[in-house]
């Protein structure tokens, strides 16, 4: 498929030229010897962050907003197509997002051949399809208000399961491989909700979206503690969702987003547990300080992040079989460029990433298992406080990406362009 990028041909060279290549290289060159001094090559793992991904969601390109306001912005994207146009410039930068993650209903369109072979020509894949039962539609039958998979209603379950093997039927075009089914259903009242039979309820009918999925396709279960439901929430956390994926077969994992739990829970745990379980289907990455808050990924707080990627290291160095959960930011852009968000964040998540692979992993054994407290806490800190800022840049303009990414993106003039190119849409009239 001829790629026919967003920004010009020659944009991101000439940028790089124009910057300090010649000091990256430098850069690059004393980490290198500053990890040859640990015994580390710096070589295996520039590969490994350069083959590293993470999806953009769709719905991050757009303006996101809060239940008191949303504030659009000039350029703002106002389809799907020029979501994906703006994915794509996030992709040309950074070249760690080379896919993306659709949200249906609000990604919708007539013709999802057309869709993908658009998303190739931007150079973009689609990752896990979302489906949306937390949401009524305008000519929908039912209402979802009294919840949707769990609904003490039949009628209301069918219209959720049908929705849901709908999304797998438009993901089956797209080239996606996986479904991430969130749902709000809950209570906000104690006896408002039956715990079991709710829990009962959203078990039978997501073993018939399960029952629809093709198979090479996972069904990832997102966990939440609470909101919008404020009482009780049917998939309130990784022991229902664990569960739940264990009843349905193998094809079913746990997927945890970071802004999903109680502020102090240690979510680098839930992750070593659901791997431990075979269950550990991916994570929606974000940040938040008191509740979902979808913040910026490493914006709050960067050394939980760390963390969780020292947990995935070690998962993946243990894996029985192939061991890929899935990489996707899931973030509300409130007050920021969302391209500017999307590829801070990225850099955030590799970062983590790359700092994670640093860590003498012999050193912390033999600390743990002497325990020495002190050594093993130290050979994560000695990983965490390292740099890695060079390893990361010379990867990216090692794959065709730009030595600074908010630079190039503010000086290629992009939103400033589809200022003019779009048309602004009226506040509060829908999703952009
Ligand atoms: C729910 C959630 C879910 C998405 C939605 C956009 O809070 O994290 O993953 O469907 O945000
Ligand atoms: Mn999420």
């Amino acid at each position: 498929m001829q790629e026919d990028l967003p920004l010009p041909e020659g944009f991101v060279r000439d940028f790089n030229a124009s910057r300090d290549i010649e000091g990256l290289q430098d850069d690059y060159q004393s980490l290198g010897r500053q990890l040859r001094r640990r015994g580390i090559d710096i070589e295996p793992i520039r590969r490994k962050v350069a083959a590293f991904s993470v999806a953009l969601p769709t719905w991050g390109a757009g303006r996101g907003g809060t239940r008191f306001a949303k504030f659009p912005f000039d350029g703002a994207p106002t389809s799907i197509y020029e979501k994906l146009a703006d994915c794509a410039v996030v992709q040309q930068l950074c070249r760690i997002t080379p896919r993306v993650s659709p949200h249906f209903p609000w990604d919708c369109v007539a013709d999802y051949v057309a869709l993908r072979e658009l998303g190739a020509s931007l150079g973009l894949g689609f990752d896990a399809v979302n489906s949306n039962t937390f949401q009524d539609q305008p000519e929908q039958k039912h209402s979802y208000s009294a919840g949707s998979l769990s609904s003490a209603q039949a009628a209301v379950r069918d219209q959720a399961v049908d929705h849901n093997i709908e999304c797998i039927r438009i993901g089956k075009i797209l080239g996606s491989k996986a479904i991430t089914v969130w749902v709000g259903d809950g209570s906000n009242f104690p006896g408002q909700q039956d715990f079991t039979r709710a829990f009962d309820r959203y078990l039978e009918s997501a073993a018939r979206i399960y029952a629809a999925l093709p198979g090479d396709w996972k069904m990832l279960l997102e966990h939440k503690l609470f909101e919008p439901a404020f009482y009780s929430s049917v998939l309130q956390d990784w022991g229902s969702s664990i569960l739940a994926a264990q009843q349905l077969g193998e094809q079913a994992y746990c997927l945890v987003d970071l802004g999903h739990h109680a502020p102090t829970t240690n979510i680098e745990q839930i992750v070593a547990r659901l791997h431990r379980f075979g269950k550990l289907g991916g994570f929606h990455f974000n940040d938040s300080k008191y509740g979902d808050d979808d913040l910026d990924s490493g914006a709050i707080n960067p050394h939980q992040l760390f963390l969780v990627f020292n947990e995935l290291i070690e998962a993946e160095s243990n894996a029985k079989g192939s061991f890929a959960p899935a990489y996707l930011i899931d973030q509300s852009h409130n007050v920021t460029d969302p391209i500017e968000s999307m590829l801070a964040s990225a850099e955030a998540i590799v970062c983590a990433f790359a700092k994670a692979l640093i860590v003498d992993r012999e050193a912390l054994l033999y600390a743990q298992e002497s325990n020495d407290v002190m050594m093993a806490f130290q050979s994560l800190r000695q990983a965490y406080r390292t740099d890695v800022t060079p390893l990361i840049a010379q990867a990216r303009v090692d794959a065709g990406g730009a030595i600074d990414v908010l630079g190039a993106f503010r000086a290629s003039g992009w939103r400033k362009t589809q200022a003019r190119r779009r048309q602004r849409l009226a506040p509060g009239t829908g999703i952009v």
